[in-house]
């Protein structure tokens, strides 16, 4: 093996970081196999065989939006044809289904609709908890605390305040896009900034509250954009501990309005987990979005440094809308076998990672 490759290994095994050129080397690197191995080095040091996933259910209540980001299927304006917004009433029914079904948690986003009040968003986390107090809710990007900030005249700390008071429990990490202002003003100019996405989820860390990141790949960044985005996420991590999964999310081309962008192949999706992996130190997780990545994607990646597969999603829009080719629903027993088949021992966890039953 090279001498790039001897060193990176003898950092892993050390337990050293990588630094920004060695993560560029390795995404210019025709190596997959030899990366693979490092992440799954990487990742059994921490994670073991062990794999994590959960039962959960998606619930997007608008995909009315502001923001009209290229790379998205999903949002539509206040007057255009398939726009809606669910009535409280409907959005408890499916929170109830899920309940029923034995889900642990309610996977909540959606678009910065510009009539809701901010009470539509503390009524229906309050009315959720009351009804169906067994579901943890995972809701609202950064972008969306941001908006709501901005809606009501209040900080971002009493926004999170308030929602934590009506029962919100934590926050899934989308709205990272790719971080760097280049790419940002190009594919999503009316978002709030990369510095602001991360003002924002620090403040989510110091009031307690856990979250993801993501990072939107596969359109027009280059390598550099993706390692100065997970730079800047380890940056983050360091000081507030408060990450808990990276979620590299496959871009999906169909319906948007990204020019020449053809989708994300599968050696390119294998080698950003797997670097991400490498790269990320401080993460203890990294998930593979099985719907945006396919199945079977999903699958070998948990040889290539991955340790979660999310959940049993049930409902998805936000993918589905731009062409994704997966499922939109698992089985418990689905992601088992999924995890099985691969050599790995299935776990299912909480939100939290808290770990309920070993299959
Ligand atoms: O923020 C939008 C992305 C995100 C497309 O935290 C697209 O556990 C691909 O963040 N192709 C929402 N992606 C999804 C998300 C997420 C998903 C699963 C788990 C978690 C978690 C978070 O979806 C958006 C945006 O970055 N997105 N359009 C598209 N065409
Ligand atoms: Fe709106 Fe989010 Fe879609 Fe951007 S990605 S248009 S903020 S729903």
């Amino acid at each position: 093996m090279s001498r790039f490759f001897d060193n990176l290994r003898r950092k892993v095994e050390a337990g050293e970081r990588i630094d920004d050129a060695e993560a560029l080397g390795l995404f210019e690197s025709r190596d997959l196999l030899a990366i693979g191995e490092l992440a799954a080095l990487a990742n059994r040091r921490v994670n073991g065989d062990r794999v994590y996933f959960n039962v959960n259910r998606h619930i997007n209540y608008t995909n009315i939006c502001v923001n009209r980001c290229t790379f998205c299927a999903f949002s539509k304006g206040v007057e255009d044809d398939g726009c809606y917004t669910l009535a409280l009433g409907d959005i408890l029914a499916k929170a109830a289904e899920a309940a029923a079904g034995g889900a642990t948690e309610l996977h909540m986003v959606g678009g910065l609709h510009p009539e809701l009040p901010f009470d539509f968003y503390l009524e229906m986390l309050a009315a959720i908890r009351a009804d169906s107090p067994s579901l943890h809710i995972k809701a609202f990007t950064a972008v969306e605390i941001d908006y709501f900030a901005k809606l009501t005249g209040q900080s971002i700390e009493r926004v999170l305040g308030e929602l934590k008071e009506a029962g919100l429990g934590s926050m899934p990490g989308g709205g990272a896009e790719i971080l760097g202002a280049r790419v940002r003003e190009q594919i999503c100019p009316e978002k709030i900034s990369g510095e602001r996405w991360l003002e924002v989820i620090a403040c989510a860390h110091r009031s307690g509250l856990r979250t993801n990141a993501t990072m939107l790949f596969g359109h027009i960044e280059a390598a550099a954009d993706r390692v100065d985005h997970l730079h800047r996420l380890r940056a983050l991590q360091d000081e507030t501990g408060g990450f808990q999964a990276f979620i590299p999310l496959a871009f999906q081309p169909d319906n948007t309005r990204v020019p020449g962008a053809t989708g994300v192949g599968g050696v390119d999706a294998l080698k950003t987990l797997a670097i991400s992996r490498l790269y990320l130190d401080n993460f203890r997780h990294v998930k593979a979005y099985w719907i945006m990545l396919g199945l079977k994607i999903a699958q070998v990646s948990l040889c290539f440094g991955v340790n979660d597969l999310d959940g049993t999603v049930v409902e998805e829009k936000i993918g589905h809308d731009a062409g994704a080719d997966s499922p939109q629903n698992l089985s418990k027993e689905d992601l088992c076998e999924l995890i099985r088949k691969a050599g790995k021992v299935p776990v299912e966890r909480d939100t939290l990672y808290n770990e309920l039953k070993t299959y």
